[in-house]
Parts: structure tokens; sequence; C-alpha cells
């Protein structure tokens, strides 16, 4: 019988495997276990009353079914898809709230252990914001007034969100139209959550346009919001070098993991893991020093500013422990999961919530407080110490990594193409419009333990760039990427299209642009609106050659991120079932009402296959609407000729000076 893959990643393979013969339990084995109930994934279950949860099954469902209330198939998956765009939202936009939070702090002289670390940037969002700075004016009153200016994002109940005015005037008008401009990131939740809720809201395509409001106050507001505070308070990101995978963990070191995604304890860490006296305590307790690493998005936030390695995604958190080689994982908020404490049990490895919000059983508290940051960060640090000697030999100790190129923030993918005083997105746009680049997809979302794990992303991602299609990445996309060695520069010579290779190669970037986390999709919505402002495509963020691919989604947020980009008018494919297919009607407005409406929409498709020609088609059909020339595999650069040592040795023979 052919042995069934749970995960792409050779390593994560190797330790599931182990795990299996030492009898430890994961979300791989859970997958496998817990078949999804038929029912509630396609949408058709309705739990939000007491005289159910009905089942709106059966022949004719979708015009017959009727919960008790007469709620009809429609209205229910409707209904279950707002519900998940409110709650991802919500986990975006509270992490927002959070940084707003800090900023306040620090420019209230509240949080000592914080500062402005990027002035530029700082000046940039006041000027898109309306207040004044430069001119000797005080950093800190202008990060005070940037902070309050966008807290009344949050409790705002009439009018528009700050940042949509950053996108595109086309862009704007057609939310405008269709009545989707947020007002308010809080209001939009609650109203999503109070018209979802038993005999308010029931007409499927109303439903459904609230959503779209809801998830642009997450694109524009929380997620746009996250990102402008962390790059202010922590650095925007310029490229670095990193490693990916858990040969990251270090046998004769303190190994301590950051995990989930708010960044601000994770950047103090940082910090303190190179302070000289824990250094010495650490080698006090037989370690040769400290070892920071990451998961998840806390990783991609660390990892995009500091080059702090990454263990990985989603799925390799419980992985990461069954290495035996984990002193400590700090946790913050999202995507952790319960699981872990559990397991942590069976090694010596000390998990430890940090959260107000956030806590488990079996875990050490930690509450971190952004008024005495330093401290907790110590705090947790000694605690990853202290257990290094508890190191028991117990674990799979894998040595995998792989070197990575992140920090590719869209500050830097301007100022690429052209230096500090050119910066601008006329060479991208060019080369898309030449056919060099055929189109741009953002490859995002979770890796999910009921497919073989990052295996999605990784086809996706070659098969892509093999078509001269640039990547931007982020999240677990990110990871799985990364783990894999595709985030390097050499992936473009070694297996892009030759005209992608031809751009990588003239500006020296890799294939796959890592973007950062989760948030930081809101980097895409930015870049695509400055491709729109240079020109020669699209005049808006609508109909340009552009995709958003998560093949493997699983979060809720993901929902919220895919409804973003759908309302902003790019066309999104998620992979695996959807969660709404029990009804035609849905299916049928996400997709067909929403392209007419915005250009955008949400798609489900669980064949890869499908996935990559259902991109490709929406890229060519846009090239073709804006009157691009078609693209033509192998029209630009030359074929790769791979080389053999000997055919090396003489070009670098030939290549020396006489
Ligand atoms: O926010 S990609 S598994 S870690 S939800 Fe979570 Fe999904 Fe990863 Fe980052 Ni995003």
């Amino acid at each position: 019988m052919e042995k069934h893959i749970k995960s792409a990643n050779e390593a994560s393979e190797k330790i599931i495997e182990w795990g299996e013969a030492h009898d430890y339990t994961t979300c791989f084995e859970r997958a496998e276990r817990l078949k999804p109930c038929p029912i509630g994934s396609s949408g058709a279950c309705c739990k939000v009353c007491h005289m159910g949860p009905c089942r709106l099954v059966g022949k004719n469902a979708e015009e017959e079914a009727r919960g008790v209330c007469g709620a009809t198939l429609p209205t229910v998956a409707a209904r279950n898809l707002v519900r998940m765009i409110a709650a991802g939202t919500a986990a975006h936009s509270d992490h927002a709230r959070d940084m707003v939070l800090t900023l306040l702090a620090v420019a209230n002289g509240e949080a000592k252990d914080f500062k402005i670390t990027d002035e530029r940037k700082l000046n940039r969002v006041a000027e898109i914001l309306g207040i004044e700075f430069g001119n000797g004016r005080n950093v800190n009153d202008v990060a005070r007034d940037v902070a309050l200016k966008l807290l009344e994002d949050f409790t705002r109940q009439k009018g528009e969100l700050n940042y949509i005015k950053r996108a595109p005037q086309k862009t704007q008008e057609r939310w405008r139209k269709w009545g989707v401009a947020p007002r308010g990131i809080d209001r939009e939740v609650v109203e999503a959550m109070h018209r979802t809720n038993i005999g308010v809201d029931h007409d499927p395509d109303h439903l459904l346009t609230h959503g779209l409001r809801t998830a642009l106050a997450d694109g524009w507001g929380g997620c746009m919001i996250s990102t402008d505070i962390s790059d202010i308070l922590f650095g925007t990101p310029t490229p670095v070098k990193a490693e990916a995978s858990y040969g990251i963990f270090k046998e004769d070191e303190v190994n301590l993991i950051v995990h989930g995604h708010e960044p601000s304890l994770a950047e103090i860490i940082v910090d303190v893991v190179s302070d000289p006296e824990l250094i010495e305590y650490a080698k006090s307790k037989g370690a040769k020093g400290i070892n920071l690493g990451g998961m998840c998005c806390t990783a991609n936030e660390v990892l995009m500013r500091h080059g702090i390695p990454t263990a990985g995604g989603f799925t390799n958190q419980e992985l990461g422990i069954m290495t035996g080689l984990v002193d400590a994982i700090a946790v913050d908020v999202q995507c952790i999961m319960p699981a872990i404490a559990e397991l942590s049990k069976k090694f010596h490895t000390k998990i430890i919530t940090t959260s107000e919000k956030a806590t488990m059983p079996d875990a050490i508290h930690v509450q971190y407080d952004e008024h005495r940051a330093r401290e907790v960060a110590k705090e947790i640090v000694k605690i990853a110490i202290d257990n290094f000697p508890n190191r028991k030999k117990e674990g799979s100790h894998i040595t995998d990594k792989f070197p990575v190129i992140a920090g590719f923030s869209h500050e830097y993918i301007e100022y690429m193409q052209g230096g500090r005083w050119r910066a601008s997105f006329r060479p991208l746009n060019d080369a898309i419009i030449a056919g060099r680049i055929r189109g741009v997809v953002g490859l995002a979302g979770c890796d999910n333990p009921r497919v073989p794990s990052t295996g999605l992303h990784r086809f996706l991602a070659i098969e892509l760039i093999k078509n001269d299609v640039l990547i931007v990445s982020t999240g677990c996309g990110s990871a799985a990427c990364g783990t894999a060695g595709y985030l390097t520069p050499e992936m473009a010579l070694e297996h892009a299209g030759p005209g992608l290779r031809e751009v990588c190669e003239a500006i020296g970037i890799p294939p796959i642009l890592h973007v950062g986390a989760c948030v930081d999709n809101s980097r895409i919505l930015t870049i695509a609106t400055a491709m729109a402002h240079e020109g020669g495509l699209s005049d808006e963020i609508a109909g340009m050659p552009a995709v958003g691919i998560a093949p493997e989604w699983m979060s809720e947020k993901a929902i919220a991120i895919g409804c973003y980009f759908a309302a902003s008018g790019v066309p999104v494919i998620f992979g695996g079932e959807s969660p709404v297919g029990a009804s035609e009607e849905v299916t049928r407005i996400m997709t067909e009402v929403w392209f007419e409406r915005f250009m955008g929409a949400l798609h489900f498709e669980p064949d890869p296959e499908k996935i990559l020609e259902l991109a490709l088609n929406y890229i060519d059909k846009a090239r073709e609407k804006l009157k691009l020339r078609k693209y033509e595999p192998g029209r630009f650069g030359t074929e790769r000729v791979l080389m053999d040592m000997a055919a090396r040795r003489e070009l670098e023979k030939s290549a020396k000076p006489t």
C-alpha cells in the first residue's frame, strides 16, 4: 500500500514518523481521525439559536430546506461566512488596537523600552492622515496624533476609515457605489454579529455585502494599521538573510521560540537575548548561548526585521516540540494550538502564555505589559535558560535548514526599482506590460494538516514562477516556501521562467518575495495601489493581472483576508472544499456577483492543478482586457542552460582577467 504523506516537508515527515513510533499525537493524526462534519463544513448547519442546530440538507436543499425559523440554505450559508469574516477581522484588528495603544504609550513616555524607530514612516503615515509633521515638530507629538487618529478607526460610527483614501480613486468609488466603504472597525464587526443573529438579516446578497464591508475594515483598517505601526516602532523591513526549518535549533544553546502574531514582546526578546548578563547566566547552566527562533507570524515579524530564524508555520508547532530541543515557547495570540501545552508535558519544553487574552491550562503565564516590556522579556528568557538543564536526550533531532532572504516591504520594493531618489514601480509595471512578468500572485495563508502540509504552497510556488508569475508571499505561505528553500535568488535561476528570471537577476531578488506576516497582506494592497498610480496597467486595483491564492487556508482570518482582496478587486482562490459549498446561490454571489461589482471573487478549489489553471486564466484575461501584449512563454531571456562542473570551470576561466 502506498504510504500516505502527511507533510510535504521532509523534515516534518521524519518527525511525524518518529512521533508515531513513540505514540505522540499531533494535528496530523487528529486530522486523519476526525473527519470534518459534511454538513457544517459546507455551510449548511445553522447554530445561531437554540431551536437548532438545524441541518439544511436533502434533495433540493437550496430551494426547499428550511430551519425551524424558516431560514433558507443561502441565508444560513451567507450568515456562516459573514461570521467567519467578523471573527477574522476581530483578530487582526484587536492586534492592531494593541499596536495603536503601544504607540500611544511610547508617545506619552509610558513605554520606555520602545521608541520610534522609523521616523520617515511615521511622517509618511502622518501625511496620509493629514497630521502636521517635520518643521521641528516633536516626534512624540506626531506619534501621539497618529495614534489618536488611528484609534478613531475603531470607534467611528459614521463616515469612513482613514485609510480608505489610500486606495486608488476608482477603487474607492466602487466601494461607495456598492455601500461597502467601512465606517469603524468595531462597528462593522458588531454589526456583522447583529445581522447574523436569529431573525435579523436574511437576504444572502445583503448579508454578504456587509461581510465585504467588514472584511475591508480588516484589510484597510486592522491589517494596515498593524503593519504601519509595527514599521514605525520596530523599523520598516529591508532584505535580511535568515534560516528556516527545525535545523535552526541548537543542541548546545538555550532554544527559545516566539510564536503567535503580535511583535511587541518578541521585539524586546530579540534585544534581551544578547544581554551579556543573560548570556553569562545561560553559560552558568551549561549552555553556550541563547538561540532565539520563531514560529508562525511572530516569526515572520522578527524575521523580516532582524533575520531571526523561523522553525516554520502552523503545522510545525507540535513537531518543533518533538525535536526535544526547544526549552521554551513564548506565545502571544492566534494560531497557537492548545495541543502544545499537553504535548510539552511529555518533553521538557515550557509553554509560556503572555497575553491577558490568551491563557491555557498546563502553561506558565507571564503577563506581558508594554509598560514593563524588558522586565517581562527577561523573565521569559530566564525561564528558558533555567529549563536548559532539564533537556533530555529524547526527541527527533533534525538538522535540516535552508537559507532565506526576506524583508520585502512596500518601501523596499519601491526602493529596489530605482534607488532612494528614483524609487518607483515603473520597472515592475513595464516588465508586466512587456510580458516578461506575466502577472503577480499573492501566495498566502496557512499550512494545513488536512492536505500534505505545505505541499500545495510548494507546488504552486514552483509552477507559478515557471510561468513567469512574480510571487509575493506572507504568513505561513512564506514559511512553507522558506522551509522548502524557495526564498532565495537562486530559485530564479533554477525554476523561474526566462522573463521573470531576467527581472530577478537584474534586480538581484528572489522570484518569491517574502513581504511579511499575515497582517502584512496590507503591504500587497498598497503595492497594488502604487502599481495603479504608476500607470500603464489598470488605474485601480481591479483589473490588474494579479490573483490571491491561499491553498491550505484554515483560519477565519484567512477568510477575512480573502474577502478584503476580493472587495478590493483581486480574484482570490482558496484551496480545499468551500465552507459555503452547500449553497449555489452564495457561491454564485462570491464569484459572479462580486466580479461584476468589484472585479474580485472568492473561489474554493481543492485541486491544485485547477487552482493554477484558474489563476493563470484570470491573469491572462486581465492582460487581454488591458490590451497588453499576449504573454508568450520563453519570449524573453534565454532558455536556461544547466551547466555541469566542467562547463562552470570553463566559464570561470574565461571570466578571469588575463
Ligand atoms: O496569521 S497563515 S496559520 S500563523 S492564520 Fe495562522 Fe494561517 Fe499561519 Fe499567521 Ni495567518
